[in-house]
């Protein structure tokens, strides 16, 4: 039975010894406003505690017949499991919960389904298909193993049987077209980024939490109309602006840069979702300036910064100069209204993050932007001696 486009979800999440309760609380949080955001309404939170998950159905069996009691009473079509489960779990959990009309998705495929809704690009497209068929495939394997040990077993070849090799087929050869086709665009994306080399254009790009602003940011500086919403992974696609530098004295024009926007980081980002958009973030690794939006009024403000920079490692750009762009300054004012308490935050922040060159601004006002601006030029004209690999080039050319 296909979900209704408002689908009542119950929550679960399984937390190790090692989360703490703020922790776990975070966590489910976040977990709600995924499930927001793709449109489902959360009708309970529940967190269980479990050094080890159960083999078969993660959850556990008396766990789930909880969830089953809870589902009926609350009318509720999904549950969403905030771990990473393997396929054959789910696929346990889906037999048990067929049966009460409800579904179950884990915490990639929630976010490959709010990716789905959002992506607008052929490429965003075909990467969450990609993403897809490899999240998907095993478990659909895993349902052909089971149909097989129903129907025929060891050294027949059973209807189940049949239908894996059908299914196998069909998604080898789909993905086989996908990476055809990402291919073609990359090749495209890695002319454009060639002509801008040549042109000697600088660029900026520009990551952060989801959420943090990021979009707004860049629609700031450059006059660009990047879509901007209070969801999670409202951007799926990299869009280019300019911003232009001021002009030295004697020059007609400043220099522009190119500014790119990124898809968001969140915690616990699946692997294979990194992989999936990491020729989007191409334009991160290539960059010349990373600028690091933070939203300064979450209270897990911190935590965030310390995920962002956890996956900046991971995509191998900690040497890349950076600043940290503390934005959203104008609501301090709404929830802190004595202006004495808003300076010693401000100084706090800039003396805790000296080493990123912080910067606090509000994308929405625009206070801070100049100063914003100002820092970008330093950064960047600090390095005003052509880089190691231009100056290679001058020699070649
Ligand atoms: N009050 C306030 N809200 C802001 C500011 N900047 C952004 N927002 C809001 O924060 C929400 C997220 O903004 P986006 O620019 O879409 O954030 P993003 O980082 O691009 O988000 P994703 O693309 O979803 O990762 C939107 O509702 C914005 O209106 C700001 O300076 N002040
Ligand atoms: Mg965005």
């Amino acid at each position: 039975m296909p979900l209704s486009l408002t689908p009542r979800a119950i929550l679960i999440d399984i937390v190790g010894p090692k989360i703490n309760e703020a922790m776990a609380k975070r966590r489910l949080l976040e977990l709600e406003s995924l499930t927001n955001t793709y449109g489902g309404i959360t009708v309970v939170k529940l967190i269980q505690k479990r050094s080890v998950p159960d083999y078969r159905t993660y959850i556990g069996s008396g766990k789930l017949e909880e969830i089953i009691r809870l589902g009926q009473e609350l009318k509720a079509e999904l549950l969403i499991v905030n771990n990473l489960l393997k396929p054959k779990q789910l696929f346990e959990i889906e037999q048990k919960l067929r049966a009460h009309h409800m579904a179950v998705w884990d915490r990639v495929d929630l976010i490959l389904k709010i990716f789905s809704k959002h992506a607008k690009t052929a490429e965003a497209k075909l990467q969450i298909k990609l993403a897809a068929i490899h999240h998907m495939g095993p478990r659909i394997f895993g349902m052909g193993m089971e149909m097989m040990q129903q129907t025929g077993g060891i050294g027949t070849r059973g209807l189940g049987e049949t239908n894996t090799e059908i299914m196998k087929r069909h998604l080898a050869e789909q993905e086989k077209q996908v990476k055809k086709d990402l291919e073609r665009i990359a090749r495209s994306r890695l002319n454009h980024r060639q002509r801008r080399d040549r042109l000697g254009l600088k660029t900026v790009s520009i990551v952060g939490y989801t959420n943090a602003g990021k979009s707004s940011l860049l629609n700031a500086l450059t006059n660009k109309k990047a879509y901007v919403a209070n969801e999670l992974f409202a951007t799926l696609d990299t869009r280019v602006g300019k911003m232009w530098m001021k002009q030295p004295e004697g020059e007609r024009m400043g220099s522009p840069l190119l500014l790119s926007d990124t898809i968001g980081f969140i915690q616990d980002l699946p692997p294979q979702l990194i992989d999936a958009f990491r020729s989007t973030l191409d334009e991160t690794i290539d960059a010349d300036l990373i600028l690091h939006v933070i939203d300064a009024s979450d209270p897990y403000m911190r935590d965030k910064i310390q995920e962002v920079e956890t996956i900046l490692e991971q995509l191998g750009v900690s040497r890349t100069p950076k600043i940290y762009v503390f934005n959203k300054m104008d609501l301090w004012s709404t929830k802190l209204r004595i202006s004495t308490k808003i300076r010693k935050l401000e100084h706090g922040l800039k003396t805790d993050y000296q080493n990123w060159s912080p910067v606090v601004v509000s994308a929405m006002t625009g206070a801070g932007l100049e100063e914003l601006k100002q820092q970008i030029e330093k950064t960047l004209c600090g390095n005003l001696l052509p880089s190691l690999r231009d100056r290679k080039k001058m020699v070649a050319g």
